[in-house]
């Protein structure tokens, strides 16, 4: 496992009686699976495999629209958000990759802030660009949009804005960019709904053309807000077009609070895994909009339906499936690395009983039209308690059986409280 930097006792075995009960309990569930013919230690082993990205702005308070509540031991900059991050791995064993968003986290040093990533047994996954925000001293606006604005220069800042963004990652082992535009429009008439489009297409082509070799560039498609009558990059068909327009190095990211109120998620995914190209995930739950909250809390069905398409594409070793698993949350009332922890803890679970699904069974239902058994098949799999063979697998990769009661009997919180402390606390940007 991992280096252990903090100092800090995150013991997977301390409590003894815990590990009594859950040996038992992974026992009844061997037992349970072996009758359905499924191979405990093989899911057990699929699940030490599954790895999600933290995002960096995931590990401190995040004020959305109102106000931040920032907590005591909140990082203050990069490395501290890489302290977090590392803890988060280190007690899940599926968190090895920190996606960056740049201007927020920009290395001051990079090769140091490799090297002690590295040294706290992480590295980088997609990095992020920022062209929804001006930011201090930069000459032009992107009140107007970005990539879409009617002004060449501004379209070009962006661009390089881009161009940097790839660099940084590029610098720290990173293999892809993901771009999400706040671009669009608040009014009818405001902006020409084609010529937007293609400019932003435009931009995105100097983009694609700079990618370094092996690099992916992933468009993210969001349906309103903060634009509020028309989002240049809406849904998933515009997200689609670009990235068929680019090339096979450009591909799809659904981001889960990305789509309008009962929008069949799972259907999207599967669209987008038809036609090779999705490329990315971001994870979270919704309410009622782009909410941020912790994957599984609201519909833990339809994160297991979401999982369900994606583990079909693993088996069936879809082309061009090689998907970019991130979270993209941003909490405010809750502890940013506990929720971090209880959002992995989550997507392990999604990912673990979408691989219980029995397939023979259910495309047999399919092919001989009886819906009933065909849910069945999959309520079977969903309803299916695997919180045991989770937490092994977490053990076997050196983490916690819980990781949120073992951070919190670390001590880990409280003693970055005092060391965090000071006037130097830089307050993370709203989102
Ligand atoms: C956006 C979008 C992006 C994320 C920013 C912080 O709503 O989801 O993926 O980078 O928020
Ligand atoms: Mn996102
Ligand atoms: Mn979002």
């Amino acid at each position: 496992m991992t280096k252990v930097f903090t100092g800090a006792s995150f013991d997977p075995s301390a409590n003894v009686e815990v590990t009594r009960d859950h040996e038992r309990d992974l026992a009844s569930l061997g037992e349970r699976l072996e009758r359905r013919g499924v191979a405990l230690d093989r899911e057990i082993e699929a699940v030490r495999q599954f790895a999600v990205a933290v995002p960096s702005w995931a590990l401190g308070t995040g004020g959305t629209r109102f106000g931040r509540f920032p907590g005591a031991g909140e990082p203050r900059r990069l490395s501290e958000k890489l302290e977090d991050a590392a803890v988060v791995h280190r007690l899940t064993g599926a968190a090895p990759r920190v996606s960056l968003h740049i201007p927020w986290d920009v290395p001051d040093d990079t090769a140091a802030v490799r090297q002690f990533a590295a040294e706290l047994g992480i590295g980088f996954d997609a990095v992020n660009s920022n062209t929804f925000q001006d930011q201090p001293g930069q000459l032009l606006s992107y009140k107007l949009g970005s990539f879409s604005h009617p002004d060449a220069a501004v379209r070009r800042q962006a661009v390089e804005h881009n161009l940097f963004a790839i660099e940084v990652g590029k610098e720290l082992g990173s293999q892809a960019i993901t771009i999400w535009l706040a671009d669009g429009s608040d009014y009818p008439g405001q902006m020409s709904l084609r010529k937007s489009f293609d400019r932003v297409l435009e931009c995105l082509r100097d983009v694609y053309a700079a990618l370094p070799d092996g690099w992916r560039l992933f468009t993210e498609h969001k349906p309103y807000e903060p634009a509020f009558y028309a989002s240049v990059v809406q849904d998933w068909g515009s997200s689609y077009l670009l990235a068929t327009a680019l090339g096979d190095r450009a591909q799809c990211l659904v981001d889960l609070g990305h789509h309008l109120p009962n929008t069949n998620i799972e259907l999207v995914v599967a669209r987008l895994l038809g036609a090779g190209k999705l490329g990315g995930f971001h994870f979270n739950d919704s309410k009622y909009g782009d909410d941020d909250l912790t994957a599984g809390s609201i519909k833990p069905y339809g994160l297991f339906l979401v999982f369900h398409e994606l583990v079909q594409a693993e088996r069936e070793r879809l082309g061009g499936f090689t998907p970019a698993y991130m979270i993209d949350q941003s909490h405010n009332t809750k502890d940013p690395l506990e929720a971090m922890l209880q959002t992995v803890d989550q997507l392990q679970l999604a990912y673990a009983k979408a691989r219980l699904v029995d397939h023979a069974a259910l495309e047999a239902f399919q092919e001989s039209g009886d819906p009933l058994m065909a849910e069945r098949t999959l309520k079977e799999a969903f309803e299916t308690d695997v919180r045991s063979l989770v937490a092994e697998a977490r053990r076997r990769s050196g983490g916690a059986l819980d990781p949120v009661i073992a951070f919190r009997n670390s001590g880990y919180r409280a003693r970055k409280a005092a060391e965090r402390a000071g006037a130097d606390y830089v307050p993370q940007q709203s989102l």
